[in-house]
């Protein structure tokens, strides 16, 4: 699953990119207009407790990849187009990660004359918002000139959206039924979208981080539901993550940062994907994989390959603690009655050790 990084122009996003996914950009491509792709590992210290009780040869983290797209300047007196190329990324991705600038920089130039995240955040998620009217009016213009009555269902539907996107609001606040969300998906709205919203403050701003963030909040008006808010200093700690790590430790403690920039933003990222992550662990590697919440054995099964999905017979389950605790020993967990032996219906759970029997 995709999360697409979006924001006006030079508020930081490219940095982010970097820092996120360990892209270098070639010598000499600075402010090349191009969109990027990468991958980001999702840090996780279970993956070396079990590898060290495992043996494990290989670490495997989770992954989410991320998609640079160029800036482009939306305010109310300057509202370019999104570029369709960049446009149908975004519309292409699961989630979008939205990157509002907040630090100083005078040698930066701002689209609006100014630093202001309030008002670049309305701007920005405004645009998701005509955007997605725009796509709807289009094909209710369209479906008006048809009398198929299977077609009044989505028309409906899209009168539905049609008043609240006129009323400013995000389609994610909506309620759906399986069945209109499924009439929905090909239309890839962008404020469907789960939001991550990142405030760059700058080096000069990690001390009042969090107060930073409560005031762009409560002011930004009412984004729906699914939204996630992270702070950060995109250029310091891009430069930090690649220290040493005694030194590392010592300039977050100085930032003020609990964890590192990429540990907040793709933990972020995979709650909003609605992500929970299980293992499985020997000798020769211990993987951890994400998959959605909720999720029964056979889909845990299906990520980790599509045979084992398919012979399917029943998976042994233990948390990741417990084989910790039990020093990797299956005969220990098994003794102590901690290996559960469980069904295709069986809902993952996040932590979980799961080792597959199967036949095909
Ligand atoms: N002082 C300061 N400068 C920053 C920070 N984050 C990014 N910058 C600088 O801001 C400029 C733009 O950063 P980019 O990451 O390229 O911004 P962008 O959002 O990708 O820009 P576009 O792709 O053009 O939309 C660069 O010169 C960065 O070094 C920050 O936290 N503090
Ligand atoms: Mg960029």
């Amino acid at each position: 699953m995709e999360c697409g990084i979006v924001g006006p122009p030079q508020s930081g996003k490219s940095t982010l990119f970097s820092l996120l996914t360990g892209y270098v950009s070639p010598e000499g491509a600075y402010g090349r207009r191009e969109i990027l792709r990468g991958v980001s590992k999702l840090p996780d210290s279970r993956i070396e407790a079990l590898a060290k009780v495992s043996n494990s040869r290989k670490l495997v983290p989770a992954t989410v990849e991320y998609v640079d797209v160029p800036g482009v300047a939306v305010t109310p007196d300057k509202r370019e187009p999104y570029p369709p190329a960049y446009l149908a990324e975004l519309r292409g991705v699961a989630m979008l990660m939205l990157v509002i600038r907040d630090f100083a920089a005078a040698e930066i130039p701002h689209p609006r004359g100014k630093v202001d995240p309030v008002a670049d955040l309305i701007d920005a998620s405004l645009e998701f918002i005509f955007n997605d009217l725009s796509t709807v009016e289009k094909r209710l213009h369209r479906l008006s000139k048809q009398h198929d009555p299977l077609l009044k269902k989505e028309a409906e539907l899209l009168e539905r959206c049609q008043t609240a996107l006129q009323a400013e609001k995000h389609l994610r606040d909506l309620d759906f039924t399986p069945e209109e969300e499924k009439l929905l998906r090909g239309f890839s709205f962008l404020s469907l979208k789960p939001l991550l919203i990142v405030l760059n403050v700058g080096e000069e701003g990690t001390q009042e981080a969090e107060a930073k963030l409560a005031d762009l909040k409560a002011n930004a008006g009412d984004l729906g539901r699914h939204v996630g808010w992270v702070a950060c200093a995109a250029s310091i700690e891009g430069e930090i993550a690649r220290l040493d790590e005694d030194e590392r430790a010592l300039f977050m403690d100085e930032l003020g940062f609990k964890e590192s920039a990429l540990e907040r933003i793709v933990r972020a990222t995979f709650d909003l994907l609605g992500l929970i992550t299980f293992f499985t662990t020997g000798d020769k590697d211990t993987t951890a994989w994400a998959i959605r919440k909720d999720s029964n054995a056979v889909v845990a099964a299906g990520a980790i390959h599509d045979d084992i999905a398919r012979g399917f017979i029943r998976a042994e389950i233990y948390g990741w603690k417990e084989l910790v605790a039990a020093n990797g020993s299956h005969a220990k967990l098994k003794e102590e009655g901690k290996l559960r032996v469980e069904g295709r219906d069986y809902i993952i759970q996040d932590g979980d050790v799961i080792n597959v029997r199967f036949n095909i």
